[in-house]
């Protein structure tokens, strides 16, 4: 017998009772609710505290938490570039020039890629499962995420017995908790089990505490019939211990007994060895004992509260109304399928909040950024191996992170672009003779930086730049100088760097240009395609910007500025489209998913219907041309270019396809099959729908549809250091507040009016429907 609770008082028994997930619960616009288990994985819920994740079955006769630790990769510690490609470069550009466009990436396939060709998937953790006897046929039974307090839970009713669980994953304590209990004295029995996907781990008992520990075993990978074989670095555990009020715990090799307790808090910690990209020295035991020593020893009640308050102060900082409508009566998952056909407003204000929760959820300080599904993963094959894609899917992930409040989720995205700054020099080093440092379409946990895949879509240069608007982006929202000093801009700058040196001039045009390169992933290996045109002038104005901020650099500054008008820039086509290369060869029928071209209307914003009249048409005109399909991720990044059109009806046309056609019961965005992407640029566009910031402007209501006549946001961040707050009636504003934390110039715009306000740091301004001042 290890480990036996009879301190149970009926106070704590009665506290514990109240505390359902009925009773607990706060607004019931944030839930989301079932009344029947998970049968497969997208229909469980997620839980995370940004580094240990959950995703609760909700199961009766046996309940299952597929856990998730973020540093579990296959794979080691590995520098991709490629030694030497560099000689090969003016071979592939030549031949690019000559139209040879296969023999250029059939040169670059042989001599130019990442060694190995691949970089390496995520991987799960462990499972527990809880088996409870007998509960086969149960009453009442009731699932549900309340996303405001981020607990998962259970309840049912056996034999007239009311059992309840709750599942949560803490950031303050470090541990994943799950709370079970019965409402009648001594009525809670079950079992608790601990395995893992991996063969290479093994369970034991030690002291009362259930620990598993494993390790990631060697994978073959590869792409296309070119293998390699990776040994694999990562040693992990997990430590389960139960806490019973009442009744009697045994722990065994075989799992945690628990016979006729009235309630039991079950403790799970998870670690990895992994300290770095570059060092994996980590003792994870020693980690586990640590967390489970300070958070096994705090009451039930103590973990809750502190976690509830942990994740409110970040997830309360928002609150949306778009109003209501009888679906939000239904169960989440018939919403889905009745939301093409029934309009539901606050289906769609739950969208944009799961998007925060799940950011929370996947991405806290210290922790790795939002992979391709967050940080949930059942696979040891999982699709795109859950890396981060840096072509698309990883910035989408991070657009709502500054709008939405919750700029301190961006920190791991950061974290990361300052490890890429350091693999990807020896890449721009080894493979184009030149400064600075670049990253290609993907990244791994090792932060490979080279190109992977095959050469027609792996080259692609700009992931890095891309990455670095990013950086920028923080201190637009933040004005925070230290950052932009000692984070954002030496890793700006060298990201710049590499792309002074890069650019070529195109013999045809004298125009500076970006290549081998390609459109995100269509067309193949060419010379200049318009996107990383566009993002790399906006990486050079954003370098030289800071360094002006900064009083840095003033000839680097200058240098930047003075390339900005020498590269190719944006050219609308025959067919009035925004052309997506260099020559006008796009093809009006085509759909593909990927709209790279439009980068410069969104997430970019050199595109405006101000500024460049003809290009924003042109861009319409391929946006149109593309269509409103495309995987989830596509149909989230058109709700975000159709804002920033200004038509909120299409915006809201894509939303409400989004979700009807890309979206699983769980609310997890599905490309099919599901990525995250999908969840986050659905949350960004409709932020973008209601308050946009680019160029110096704060516009409220850009693309308000009608379909959400009346209704309110709080607490939405503007570009300069503003927190936005909006009521709405009949399709018109009705009040807006803007608070100025930093005193900056703030230019306000509501369809045609334009008012200029000084406000103060840390005062704000009341504006009524026609922009005027209310007292
Ligand atoms: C890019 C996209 C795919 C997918 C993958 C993870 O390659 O083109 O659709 O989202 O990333």
């Amino acid at each position: 017998m290890a480990r036996t609770g009879r301190l149970g008082s009926a106070l704590a028994f009665l506290v514990a009772i109240a505390l359902g997930p009925v009773a607990a619960r706060g607004d019931d616009a944030l839930v989301l609710r079932y009344d029947e288990p998970a049968r497969n994985w997208n229909q469980a819920l997620p839980v995370g505290n940004g580094r240990l994740g959950a995703m609760v079955f909700g199961g009766t006769a046996e309940d299952r938490l597929q856990v998730n630790e973020d540093t579990v990769w296959a794979g080691e510690p590995h520098d991709y570039a490629h030694k030497g490609a560099a000689k090969h470069l003016p071979e592939i550009r030549r031949l690019l020039f000559e139209g040879k466009q296969r023999e250029a990436e059939r040169l670059a396939m042989r001599e130019f890629m990442s060694v190995p060709l691949v970089q390496l998937p995520y991987q799960p953790f462990v499972d527990v499962k809880l088996r409870f006897e007998g509960h086969d046929r149960v009453q009442d039974y009731r699932r549900e995420l309340d996303l405001d307090q981020a607990v998962a839970s259970v309840a049912y009713k056996l034999d007239g017995v009311t059992h309840r669980r709750e599942a949560f994953s803490s950031f303050p304590d470090r541990v994943l908790v799950v709370r079970l209990s019965a409402d009648q004295p001594g009525k809670l029995s079950f079992r608790a089990i601990l395995s893992s996907p991996h063969k290479d781990h093994r369970v034991e008992a030690q002291d009362g505490t259930l620990v598993l520990d494993g390790k990631v075993g060697p994978k073959r990978v590869g792409f296309a019939g070119i293998n390699a074989d990776v040994p694999g670095a990562i040693r992990f555990e997990a430590r389960l211990r139960a806490i019973a009020d009442g009744g009697q715990a045994q722990v065994t090799a075989e799992g945690i007994d628990v016979r006729g307790a009235n309630a039991v808090t079950l403790v799970l910690a998870g670690a990895t060895n992994f300290k770095s990209y570059n060092d994996v020295s980590g003792d994870p035991a020693a980690k586990n004992r640590e967390a489970l020593a300070a958070a096994a020893g705090k009451p039930f009640e103590a973990l809750r509260s502190a976690h509830i308050a942990d994740h409110q102060a970040l997830f309360r900082r928002v609150s949306i109304d778009l109003g209501t409508s009888d679906s939000a009566r239904l169960t989440t998952d018939l919403r889905l399928k009745s939301v093409a056909k029934a309009a539901d407003p606050a289906l769609a204000a739950l969208f944009f909040q799961y998007g925060r929760y799940l950011m929370i959820a996947s991405s806290r300080p210290g922790s790795q950024p939002a992979n391709l599904q967050g940080i949930w993963n059942e696979s040891l094959r999982p699709p795109w191996d859950s890396k981060w894609t840096v072509n698309i899917n990883t910035e989408m992930n991070y657009w709502p992170v500054e709008v939405a409040n919750l700029s301190e989720c961006a920190g791991p995205l950061f974290d990361m672009i300052a490890d890429l700054s350091q693999t990807g020099r020896s890449v721009a080093k080894e493979q184009y003779g030149a400064r600075g440092w670049v990253l290609h379409h993907n990244t791994d946990i090792w932060r490979g930086a080279a190109p992977i895949n095959a050469s027609d879509h792996g080259i692609w240069v700009t992931g890095g730049a891309w990455l670095c608007h990013h950086l920028w982006d923080h201190y637009l929202y933040t004005g925070d100088r230290a950052f932009l000093a000692d984070r954002a801009y030496p890793i700006m700058k060298g990201a710049a760097e590499f792309f002074v040196d890069f650019l070529v001039e195109d013999p045809r045009t004298g125009k500076l240009i970006s290549g081998p390169s390609n459109s995100p992933e269509q067309g193949g290996l060419v010379m200049g395609p318009t996107m990383d045109h566009q993002i790399i002038r906006d990486l050079f104005a954003n370098t030289a910007a800071a360094a002006e901020v900064l009083g840095l650099d003033s000839d680097f500054a200058a240098q930047l500025k003075g390339m900005i008008p020498r590269i190719a820039p944006n050219k609308v086509g025959r067919h009035g489209q925004l052309q997506e290369w260099l020559e006008d060869k796009d093809n009006p029928k085509d759909e593909h998913r990927h709209v790279s071209h439009l980068w410069g209307l969104f997430p970019g914003s050199e595109i405006t219907p101000d500024d460049t009249p003809d290009l924003f048409k042109a861009a319409r005109q391929s946006l149109v041309f593309r269509g409103d399909g495309g995987t989830g991720w596509s149909k989230a990044w058109k709700i975000n270019l159709w804002a920033r059109l200004l038509e909120g009806d299409h915006a809201h046309k894509m939303l409400v396809e989004a979700l009807a056609g890309n979206t699983l019961p769980n609310l997890f965005d599905t490309h099919p099959p599901f990525q995250i992407d999908g969840n986050f640029g659905a949350t960004s566009g409709i932020a973008e729908m209601l308050l946009q910031t680019q160029n110096g402007r704060i516009h409220l209501l850009p693309a308000l549809p009608q379909a959400w006549p009346t209704g309110s946001v709080k607490g939405l961040r503007a570009r300069g250091g503003f927190a936005v707050d909006l009521a709405w009636k009949d399709g018109k504003l009705d009040r807006a507040t803007i608070r100025s934390e930093l005193g900056n110039p703030c230019e306000v715009q509501l369809g045609d009016r334009l008012v200029t306000l000084a406000i103060p740091a840390g005062q704000e301004s009341v504006l009524g429907p026609d922009l005027k001042r209310v007292p």
